[in-house]
């Protein structure tokens, strides 16, 4: 097995920032521990990143839903701390990439960005990766649709959604109803 580990936008504003999700906090140094228990058990770690432009179009201020959040190389945008050394000191090469980069678009999942889906292209083949976990913030945003967008590509037994590293801000109840309706792994 070659397992691919993908946390889906483990940053600061998702956690105690301007869009802080509830249990974000602990749903991600539960992923800590578990990457560090854990270690040699991914071939590949991939992190996805909310990385906007000041004038993103998802911004309150632009006529989008959301406040500013995640602003390329603010402190918002920062990968969560307590996941620096797991990620970084752990066996195997960890990656970021990022998404919402153009003003114009909005891109929830990291499929949806050209350059960063083709990145991940090119290491589920060179890698031979035949298992993705995934987890992350929002559960019911972010999570939701990179999950979505891999299953068009990957097919669903591809995916295992580890769940307890998912924090959602409706509570959850949007990612259980999709892996419950399609059937998806699920890792408690
Ligand atoms: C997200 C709202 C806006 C997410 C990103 O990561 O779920 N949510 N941008
Ligand atoms: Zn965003």
């Amino acid at each position: 097995m070659n397992k691919l580990l993908l946390i889906v936008d483990p940053q600061i504003d998702f956690i105690s920032g301007s869009l802080a999700v509830n249990g974000a906090s602990q749903a991600m140094d539960a992923l800590a521990d578990y990457i560090r228990q854990f270690d040699g058990m991914y071939t590949y770690k991939a992190i996805s990143t909310d990385w906007h432009p000041y004038n993103h179009c998802s911004f309150e201020k632009q006529g989008g839903p959301w406040p500013l959040h995640c602003v390329q190389n603010s402190i918002g945008a920062a990968i969560y701390p307590n996941l620096i050394e797991p990620l970084f000191n752990t066996k195997g090469p960890s990656k970021v990439l990022m998404k919402g980069t153009n003003a114009k678009t909005e891109e929830y999942s990291i499929f949806k960005n050209q350059t960063s889906a083709g990145h991940l292209k090119l290491i589920m083949k060179l890698k031979d990766i035949n298992q993705i976990d995934i987890c992350g913030i929002a559960g019911d945003y972010c999570v939701l649709d990179t999950l979505k967008d891999g299953i068009q590509i990957y097919g669903k037994n591809m995916f295992n959604v580890l769940l307890p590293y998912c924090a959602s801000i409706d509570g959850g109840t949007a990612l259980s109803q999709f892996l419950k309706t399609e059937r998806i792994r699920i890792s408690y």
